[in-house]
């Protein structure tokens, strides 16, 4: 099965979104996602201009060969570039081999090890009462773990909180620059022990609440959040610090028991590698996109199940219903999956991307139709021209730029 064509798609159905599309002169087709949100070109580019010309020609049932033909052969290691060009290829590959061989790609990883994907919503709101009134809208939707974030009283916006009442938020904004927010840690927090206490209270013991830091805290000021809402039962604290230094998690763990979650802007196993083995983590969140495609976070997953650290895959919007689907198949088949982020696209981005994967009742199940069971309506994809978007910027009170 030789790969003949490799075609990049580039298109905005209320968001951008980069796709790979890899044809073979079998016919078969096998789609990737190559989406790095707010500097989507580069991958766009990455792909037509330096990787298209190296698949023509290449069996596209050799994935693991490709993988480390674009890695070590690019000699310019990692990066989100880089691995997210990697990963669409990647995923590419493997859709096509579970359609040569009429098969999910979860059978083509080892079969089914549970039935169905736990996954957790966004809850949000200015107030504190108004994220209640939001996660109302999740448990009533059957959802058993929600994410819980509110405004902080006396900043202006925050992450994670829409714009204009409950409702998915929506972080890239189209522009020619990006927003700016403000941000300060001590009014932050003051607020996040109140929030979950009103959470607890008002849904009882059950529900699963998880947060996001998004990188802005120190290790003790993360080791501080951690205590503050243990009494709560957090299923974990994301990002609580930021990873590039991977001992700061060592220093975090040894001053609360809080579980953390860390890894969606890490790109490859050896970014994680001290988070894993030294246990300083309790779930590891790089993803199918941004991690190198299936074949690599499968194999950070598979180093993490070493160490008792379970999956928690990214899954925000800014990941297409490809990636999605990618992410799916391999929840159900590894073996230390421990939850995935589910934020539903616009009713456009699943015309542009029409799947078979679906959601009921706080869970998502993964297609059955052979390989991911996504594809791409191209003449759609067509009206739906590229908006230059960014992700905003924070700074402290003071104006120093701080982590967004
Ligand atoms: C999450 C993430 C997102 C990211 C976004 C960046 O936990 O879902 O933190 O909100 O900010 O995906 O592109
Ligand atoms: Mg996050």
């Amino acid at each position: 099965m030789k790969i003949v064509d490799a075609k990049v798609i580039v298109t905005c159905p209320g968001r951008n979104f980069v796709t790979l599309k890899v044809t073979t002169d079998s016919g078969l087709t096998g789609i990737g996602d190559a989406t790095l949100n707010g500097r989507e070109l580069a991958v766009a580019s990455y792909l037509r201009d330096h990787i298209a010309p190296l698949l023509i020609g290449r069996d596209a049932h050799r994935i693991s060969d490709t993988w480390q033909y674009l890695y070590k052969g690019a000699y310019w290691r990692r990066g989100p570039v880089t691995m997210t060009a990697i990963a669409a290829v990647d995923v590419a590959l493997w859709d096509l081999k579970g359609k040569a061989a009429g098969l999910p790609v979860h059978q083509l990883l080892g079969g089914r090890a549970r039935d169905r994907v736990m996954v957790y919503g966004h809850a949000g709101g200015e107030t504190i009462d108004d994220t209640l009134d939001d996660v109302r809208r999740f448990v009533d939707a059957g959802y058993r773990a929600v994410r819980v974030q509110c405004g902080v009283p006396g900043l202006p916006s925050t992450y994670g909180v829409g714009h204009g009442g409950p409702g998915p938020y929506e972080p890239a904004e189209a522009g020619a620059a990006p927003t700016e927010s403000v941000w300060s840690t001590t009014k932050y927090l003051d607020v996040v022990p109140r929030l979950f206490a009103a959470v607890r209270e008002r849904f009882g013991p059950e529900l699963e609440l998880l947060h996001d830091v998004h990188h802005r805290l120190t290790p003790m000021e993360a080791a501080r959040l951690g205590e503050s809402l243990l009494p709560y039962r957090p299923f974990w604290i994301e990002d609580p610090t930021p990873a590039e230094n991977q001992g700061a998690f060592g220093l975090l763990r040894s001053h609360t028991t809080a579980p953390i979650a860390v890894g969606e802007v890490l790109t490859s196993i050896w970014d994680c590698q001290d988070l894993i083995t030294n246990q300083w983590i309790d779930f590891i969140r790089t993803t199918v996109v941004h991690a190198g495609g299936i074949t690599h976070l499968k194999r950070i997953f598979d180093l993490a199940d070493l160490y008792q650290v379970r999956s928690g895959s990214h899954g925000a919007t800014d990941l297409s219903p490809v990636s999605m689907a990618a992410a799916l198949h391999v929840d159900v088949a590894i073996s230390n999956f421990g939850i995935q982020e589910y934020m539903p696209h616009t009713a456009e981005t699943d015309d542009v991307f029409p799947h078979t994967w679906w959601f009921s009742d706080g869970y998502l199940h993964p297609s059955e139709e052979p390989g991911l069971g996504v594809e791409i309506d191209e003449t759609l994809a067509e009206r739906f021209e590229y908006r230059p978007a960014y992700l905003p910027v924070n700074r402290l009170e003071d104006g120093t730029l701080h982590s967004w």
